[in-house]
């Protein structure tokens, strides 16, 4: 499973960064952002897989991991820096883990909140990727 990464443009300077998002920066129409924050420690957020939604999640403070799953294959990635994204694409089950004290996970989203989106039964997931 390919995993892609964002390189968030930077403004830098003595006096701090500046983060550029822009539309060309992400591979799709931001339809939604949103954001996790206050997360206690030792929570885990995701478990679950979107039909058609795409992501980019950002570290925009502290840290967490992502598993990234296509059903075959998994592969863990430590978000910690505000300048790099993380693609989730359609199909990708996703757990998010470890996250560090006052972390804030950043999502940009391809679509807007739609529960039946979801798959959130890995059982089924897996099924529905075994053709894929
Ligand atoms: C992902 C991680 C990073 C809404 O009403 N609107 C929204 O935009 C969102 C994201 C959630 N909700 C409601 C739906 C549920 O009743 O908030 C509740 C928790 O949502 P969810 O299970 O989606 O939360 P997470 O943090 O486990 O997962 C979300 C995204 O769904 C997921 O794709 O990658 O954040």
């Amino acid at each position: 499973m390919q995993i892609q990464f964002i390189d968030i443009p930077k403004i830098t300077n003595t006096k701090g960064n500046i983060g550029v998002l822009e539309n060309d920066t992400i591979p799709f129409e931001i339809k939604r952002v949103y954001y996790l924050f206050d997360v206690p420690s030792g929570a885990k957020r995701g478990g679950h897989a979107h039909k058609k939604l795409k992501q980019v999640l950002i570290a925009i403070s502290g840290s967490f991991d992502v598993v990234v799953k296509d059903g075959k294959s998994k592969q863990t990635i430590t978000l910690n820096r505000p300048d790099r994204g993380l693609l989730i694409e359609n199909n990708r089950w996703r757990e998010l883990e470890n996250f560090s004290s006052g972390a804030v996970c950043l999502v940009l989203a391809s679509e807007a909140y739609d529960e039946k989106d979801y798959i959130r039964n890995y059982k089924e997931f897996k099924e529905s990727q075994l053709n894929k």
